[in-house]
């Protein structure tokens, strides 16, 4: 058995209520303008930016803090292009002969299709892994806990960061996504969670014209 060990909460900020009340009005309302973009700029993204949205989804609670998530950053022109002709591939599929007529009609507000050129287009793609179980330096297998729901947090963490920095992204899931682990190199414990397209948006991106829940819609009060 391992004996816990603790230490004081480091860095706790508390606010006063007004300030509280001031930092989530405004923390809502900077988050409430992220919208996902499918219409990027070539424009390139230094790599630090990149690195510390990264820091700050690896900062994302996990289960037995494993910290299940791998980020594979893909900026080479090349693995953009085999991960585009891999993901239209599967768009294919999707909606020509595998959607069901209402996964389809339920996607015409978004006005997607089989076409992906912000794979290529952006700067940056993000292949976001679930590690299903961990390898010990003996190639022993590990036990990993809620790998599904931890990574998804830490992605709703990497989505805000890359916002706050003022770049836009677009979470894309070309289904099924085990081309990713082939284009990769990535292990068989690794399972595609997630391509997240990042970069900034081009100048006349367009977003369809779609709304958000009210409050009394996605919560209850008791
Ligand atoms: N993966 C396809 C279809 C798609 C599915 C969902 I759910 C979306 O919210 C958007 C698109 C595509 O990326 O086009």
């Amino acid at each position: 058995m391992t004996r816990p060990k603790f230490i004081p909460l480091p860095d706790h900020r508390a606010y006063s209520e007004e300030e509280m009340r001031s930092r989530a009005a405004d923390f809502r309302k900077d988050v409430g303008r992220r919208r996902s973009v499918r219409d990027f700029s070539p424009r390139p993204v230094a790599r630090e930016v990149i690195e510390d949205c990264l820091l700050a989804a690896g900062s994302a609670p996990s289960g037995a803090n494993m910290q299940p998530w791998r980020f594979v950053v893909i900026s080479d022109a090349k693995t953009r292009r085999r991960i585009r002709e891999g993901a239209e591939e599967e768009e294919r599929e999707f909606y020509r002969q595998r959607a069901p007529r209402e996964w389809l009609r339920a996607l015409e507000p978004l006005g997607t299709d089989e076409n992906k050129p912000f794979l290529e287009i952006a700067p940056y793609l993000i292949a976001i892994f679930a590690e299903s179980y961990g390898v010990g330096p003996d190639g022993e297998k590990i036990k990993h806990y809620y790998a599904q729901e931890s990574v998804g947090i830490a992605c709703g963490i990497l989505i805000t960061a890359l916002h706050n920095a003022g770049l836009a992204c677009l979470t894309h899931t070309p289904s099924p996504m085990k081309f990713l682990n082939r284009i990769l190199e990535r292990p068989e414990n690794e399972r595609p969670f997630l391509l997240l397209v990042v970069g900034h948006p081009a100048e006349d991106a367009r977003v369809p014209d779609i709304g958000r829940k009210p409050l009394d819609e996605i919560s209850i009060f008791r």
